[in-house]
């Protein structure tokens, strides 16, 4: 059979795994690709591919040649190219339709797409619906964002595809229109890509834009700036604060338990002491995602035991160990001040915490973090690029007790040698000054934890 692709020449940029999955999806179509990255650090993987598909893929490196973008039908960008970068100015002064995978995706499949978006809690909250759909039997794995490239497995047959998406990814989104959309929180984040946040928000509202009232929008209304969203698809607020039995349909806490009021259906789902993640802020995930598979019609006894069995997703205020009273979590994915706040805020104020903060600094206000840091933490430890700012952040505001140290090992040892129930690697930061990747931190310090102290 002729594939729509055939004939067809498609400019891809950038060459990670976005680069590498629309490839594949396309080249398997029989599309002709012309790719391009400014660096040659996956050069293995596309000479694979070029082997893989002889004669469909020609790409360049570090050198655009505008032969081949002149000639494209399409471009499809990853999302961690900026839109001032001047390769997508001159896709788009060419006149070309300039696209992120999860846009090319919406465009090939009829799965319905559940989409979650926010600025924390989107993996958690991502990770948490497929469990749930999972475990009423549905074919629902998760992809997009969280690491897992939604044309990856496009072609499989599935029921759900549960996507997590980043403003990143719905800057490049056109006519994207999930049946189900979920916003999750927005704080200052991004601004080196964004430039300021009416463009975050910008971003994020194109998630809403397409949808009508036989979609459906499943927003924080506790959050001021999500609850404001402008759509017309079928509302769902969710409240972790606010008694909504007022609304049509709504998902709130009462008595402690989570309730559900959808279409004039109401439902008890579980006590919030049935839910194996802690916090607050892990409550907004929570009640989004209980919202999303009860309105999918899944049974309320079904997802009150997915909620239960639910493990907290690696990196995220992940339990690690308790050597002699004291627990060490990791939250590396802790990478802007307010997911670090929420981890702090998810403990109790008995207990004595020593933070581990620092990292590639985002520049944001601290005034909020050094707030939380004087009410919750016993002492600080600070490694990386933000040490200055930080340290001098804290003392200004007649914070004394922190600690800098040289790397994460001595970090480590410097909170261990203090007296307190919680070590928390929480950075508050990017991790790219000492580190590749948030998981490449996340997991120094669960070693370095293992095999220097729990000997
Ligand atoms: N590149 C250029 N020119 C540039 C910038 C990058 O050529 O100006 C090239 C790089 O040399 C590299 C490639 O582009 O080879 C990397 O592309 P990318 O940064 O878009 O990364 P991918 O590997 O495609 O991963 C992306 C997401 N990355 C970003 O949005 C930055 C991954 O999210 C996502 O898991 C993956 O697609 C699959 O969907 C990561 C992320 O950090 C986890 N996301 C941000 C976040 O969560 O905060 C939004
Ligand atoms: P994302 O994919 O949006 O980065 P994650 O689920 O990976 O979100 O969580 C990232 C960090 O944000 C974790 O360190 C966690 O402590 C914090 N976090 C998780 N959910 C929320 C939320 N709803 N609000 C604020 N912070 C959150």
């Amino acid at each position: 059979m002729k594939s729509k692709w055939q004939n067809k020449l498609v400019t891809v940029i950038g060459l990670g795994k976005t680069g590498l999955a629309t490839i594949n999806y396309l080249a398997k179509q029989k599309a002709s690709i012309y790719a391009y990255d400014a660096s040659d650090s996956n050069l293995p993987e596309i000479q694979k591919l070029s082997e893989l598909y002889p004669g469909k893929i020609k790409f360049t490196i570090n050198q655009l040649d505008l032969n081949y973008v002149k000639k494209s039908n399409l471009v499809v960008t990853s999302p961690g190219i900026k839109p001032n970068n001047e390769i997508i100015q001159n896709c788009l002064s060419l006149g070309l339709r300039v696209i992120s995978d999860i846009q090319l995706a919406f465009d090939e499949t009829n799965i319905p797409i559940i989409a979650i978006t926010g600025t924390n809690g989107k993996s958690t909250t991502t990770a948490l619906i497929s469990h749930i759909l999972q475990s009423a039997n549905l074919k629902a794995p998760y992809c997009g964002n969280i690491g897992v490239p939604i044309l990856d497995i496009l072609n499989e047959d599935l029921d759900y595809l549960v996507v997590e998406v980043s403003s990143f990814q719905l800057t490049y989104c056109d006519s994207f229109k999930p049946k189900i959309a979920i916003w999750l929180n927005l704080t200052s984040d991004h601004l080196e890509f964004h430039e300021n946040i009416e463009n975050y928000i910008i971003a994020k509202n194109k998630l809403f834009e397409n949808l009508t009232s036989a979609e459906i929008a499943i927003i924080n209304h506790d959050d001021t700036i999500v609850k404001k969203v402008p759509t017309n698809a079928y509302l769902i607020p969710f409240s972790v604060k606010n008694d909504l039995s007022f609304c049509l349909s709504a998902i709130y806490i009462k008595n402690n338990f989570i309730c559900i009021r959808y279409r004039q259906k109401n439902s008890v789902i579980c006590n919030i002491n049935k839910i194996s993640l802690i916090g607050e802020h892990n409550l907004e995930n929570v009640l989004s995602a209980i919202a999303c598979s009860y309105v999918l019609g899944i049974k309320p006894d079904i997802i009150a035991s997915a909620v239960a069995s639910f493990k907290a997703l690696e990196h995220r205020l992940e339990p690690v160990i308790t050597i002699k009273g004291k627990t060490f979590y990791n939250d590396s994915k802790a990478t802007n001040t307010e997911s670090t706040i929420k981890a702090l805020n998810a403990f109790s104020s008995e207990v004595k915490i020593v933070l581990i903060a620092g990292g590639r600094d985002k520049g944001g206000s601290l005034s909020e973090f050094v707030k939380t840091i004087k009410k919750k933490v016993k002492s600080v430890v600070l490694i990386g690029e933000a040490t200055q700012r930080f340290r001098d952040a804290l003392i200004d505001n007649a914070y004394a007790n922190v600690y800098i140290a040289t790397d994460l090992k001595n970090a480590i040892d410097l909170a261990n040698s203090q007296e307190c129930d919680i070590v928390l690697l929480s950075p508050a930061c990017a991790s790219y000054d000492m580190f590749s990747n948030f998981e490449e931190r996340g997991r120094a310090f669960k070693d370095i934890v293992l095999q220097r102290l729990a000997k």
